[in-house]
């Protein structure tokens, strides 16, 4: 596809919007940002609620595709999940179909298939031990299950109306690793905005499905759908290896919350705070 210049980029006031507002301008892109809270020193940012669709209608005309991070990005009740992220994202879709938007990258996110154990061995562990984007969803929140809802709602999209998605499952992006689990799953800022990049320029994507991490060492997931869209990601977060085993020491998979992909999010989820 061609290089699409202007983006709308929802979430744009949140911690992966933030990244990706220093980061995307360099690869030659203009971003339109889309948050529900006001974004400091960015006066022409649009100012609007998921669920208002007029403001969602003006927000996409003209782009030539959507970034969609805006949501609630943790656990919290059916309700607000139900509201923010399952008719949200449905909002945003139609909104693109209407106006012909050909591309939408989703983030989505690794706790769509939280339950999953992750795998066992000696990193790097083989390409057979890795695990691959075609295994069962399994959600460990309302969070994840809307996660996987998104997915699907692109696979709709792609299938009847011809919206293409990029679904990127991200683990943690941060711009460092804290903890051992992220050391697995963790994406750096940098390699975040080349995925994207990736993920907007291939040629051709229907809905694909891809992880969202950096080439880590301890990888537990397979990167090689993303990796087909020409994402070739340069950070490790084996930089920070040593430090984070000396003060928390390594997983231990016989704990739940420590043997499967979600991590914390099984057995103690972090609350959205509103
Ligand atoms: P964040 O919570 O920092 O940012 C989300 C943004 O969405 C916030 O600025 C918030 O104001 C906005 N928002 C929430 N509800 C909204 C609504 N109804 N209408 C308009 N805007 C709304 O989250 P973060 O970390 O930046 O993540 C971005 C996206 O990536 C989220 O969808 C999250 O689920 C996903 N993700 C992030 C990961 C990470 O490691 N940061 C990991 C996996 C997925
Ligand atoms: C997510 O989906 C969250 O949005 C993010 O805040 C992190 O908690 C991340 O997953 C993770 O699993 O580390």
């Amino acid at each position: 596809m061609p290089a699409p210049l202007t983006i709308l980029l929802t979430g744009a006031a949140g911690g992966v919007g933030t990244h990706l507002r220093k980061l995307l301008p360099d690869y030659g892109y203009t971003l339109r940002l889309f948050d529900v809270v006001p974004i400091e020193g960015e006066p022409d940012a649009i100012t609007a609620d998921l669920a208002d669709r007029d403001a969602l209608r003006e927000a996409v005309r003209g782009v030539d595709a959507v970034i969609h991070l805006a949501g609630i990005s943790l656990e919290s009740t059916f309700e607000k999940i139900l509201k923010a992220n399952i008719e949200g994202t449905y909002n945003l879709y139609e909104a693109a179909r209407e106006a012909g938007v050909r591309r939408v990258l989703f983030a989505s996110s690794n706790h769509a298939v939280g339950y999953t154990p992750f795998p066992q061995g000696t990193p790097p562990l083989p390409a057979e031990a890795l695990i691959p984007v075609e295994t069962a969803r399994r959600p460990d929140t309302f969070y994840g299950l809307s996660k996987g809802f998104g997915e699907d709602l692109a696979q709709l999209y792609w299938d009847k109306h011809g919206v293409e998605t990029v679904s990127v499952r991200i683990g943690s992006c941060f711009e460092r690793p804290s903890n051992v689990r992220m050391l697995s799953i963790w994406m750096s800022p940098a390699d975040c905005a080349r995925l994207c990049h990736a993920a907007l320029t291939a040629e051709e994507v229907g809905h694909t499905v891809v992880y969202g991490s950096s080439a880590n060492t301890r990888l537990w997931w397979d990167l090689s759908s993303a990796r087909a869209l020409g994402y070739e990601p340069q950070d490790d977060s084996e930089a920070f290896a040593a430090e984070l085993i000396a003060e928390f020491g390594e997983l231990d998979a016989a704990k739940p919350e420590q043997g499967y992909l979600g991590g914390g999010f099984l057995t103690n989820p972090p609350i959205w705070p509103h």
